[in-house]
């Protein structure tokens, strides 16, 4: 484990602007610290943070080789600011993104069932899912792929439930639809959707609490979790309870990610305040509806960061060159957030207001972008010419 020091900050960001927010962490053994960091939306000067840790080893972690490769303390050298153009306009819905080692990008679209393929700047349908029964927030969610680009899976609402496929892929189309998860609750609102396949190579899924709150306490039901299952769709070895379920107490998980360290992190709407970035182990609980944003109660395991839920409600995560990177609907901004180890930096927000609502960010498969797709179809936004469009972010 890394200094317990350094795990017990909450970034505050919005309603409690320049207020100081500290919290408790997920290991009841740590010793308080009286560290305090204070976060408003000031979003200037954020680089600092990145670099500001007084330690060049990172982590003592079991996966730490990967973040310390280097003997010497982490560069300091700054970004430059983020610049995104058009990759592609026109799309509906789009939800999450698959790049492809070629450059051409799949793209599932929530509303319209459909996975397209975007291959230079046009889009074209590659197969319509059957059995996906849009409306609400539900749709055809999620879609990832495996790093031989062999197999892609896709989340999506059924008639009855959310369920998870898996289709073979041979570089041009997708082969039968192949059921290998089902029996996640659905509801109107709150369906999760995201996946990401971790480096055990299992998938990892967030699910929603389908507006039954008291699902998300509960270990007998798939809702309100991180689940984590093999690519047939079994419990992986290793987890928790024995079930399917990885950590429990989520609202609505919309984002996941692994840093380069092998850390597990998700974003997750609130409900009327409070938005979070959680960093996630395993049989952790973190909080709700106990808890909304950081609390005292006991067992729960307080996010890393809290946004005003207009500054946020956010979607996709992405870990790209040190900082996760967190698309924000209803905040039409994205956050970029400093990762040192388990601890956070300051966030900073790029792009406040330019593309309206923001729903995914991916790493493209060559590591040298960003791939960031627009909302402003969904019905919750204002449609601006082009949309929705999927941006190409490098800096
Ligand atoms: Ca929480």
């Amino acid at each position: 484990m890394s200094s317990p020091r350094r795990q017990l900050r909450t970034w505050s960001v919005g309603l409690l602007a320049g207020a100081t927010v500290i919290t408790g962490c997920s290991t009841a053994a740590s010793s308080p610290d009286p560290a305090t960091l204070t976060a408003g939306p000031d979003n200037s000067g954020s680089t600092a943070a990145t670099s500001a840790s007084p330690s060049p080893s990172p982590s003592a972690g079991a996966s730490s080789a990967t973040a310390s490769a280097s003997p010497s303390p982490t560069p300091t050298k700054p970004l430059a600011d983020p610049v995104a153009k058009d990759v592609v306009t026109g799309l509906t819905t789009p939800w999450a993104i698959a790049p492809l080692k070629d450059g051409s990008l799949l793209v599932c679209e929530r509303d319209t069932s459909m996975i397209k393929r975007v291959v230079g700047s046009r889009a074209s349908e590659v197969q319509r899912i059957s059995d996906v029964e849009p409306g609400g927030e539900g749709g055809l969610l999620g879609l990832t792929i495996t790093p031989d680009e062999k197999t892609v899976f896709a989340y999506f609402t059924a008639a009855e439930d959310n369920r998870i496929i898996s289709m073979s892929w041979d570089g041009t189309s997708l082969g039968e639809q192949k059921t290998i998860f089902a029996g996640i609750p659905k509801g109107f609102r709150h369906n999760g959707g995201r996946m990401v396949i971790g480096p055990d190579n299992h998938l990892y899924v967030g699910t929603g609490e389908v507006g039954d709150t008291s699902l998300a306490q509960d270990k007998k039901s798939l809702a309100g979790k991180i689940l984590r299952i093999t690519q047939d769709g079994a419990p992986a070895r290793g987890n928790p309870f024995g079930t399917e379920i990885y950590s429990l107490g989520h609202r609505n998980v919309q984002g996941l990610a692994f840093d380069d360290a092998g850390r597990l992190w998700a974003s997750e709407f609130g409900d009327q305040t409070w938005d979070e970035l959680n960093l996630i182990t395993k049989g952790s609980n973190y909080g709700w509806p106990e808890v909304e944003g950081s609390g005292q109660a006991e067992g729960m395991t307080n996010p890393k960061v809290v946004w005003s839920t207009s500054e946020a409600s956010p979607s996709g995560l992405a870990y790209w060159k040190g900082s996760l990177y967190l698309a924000a609907l209803r905040g039409r901004r994205l956050w970029e957030i400093p990762v040192d180890g388990t601890d956070v930096g300051k966030p900073k927000a790029h792009f406040t207001g330019e593309y309206g609502r923001l729903r995914s960010v991916t790493v493209a498969a060559d590591g040298q972008r960003l791939l960031v797709s627009t909302s402003n179809t969904d019905g919750r936004g204002d449609r601006q010419r082009g949309d929705d469009r999927i941006l190409e972010v490098n800096r």
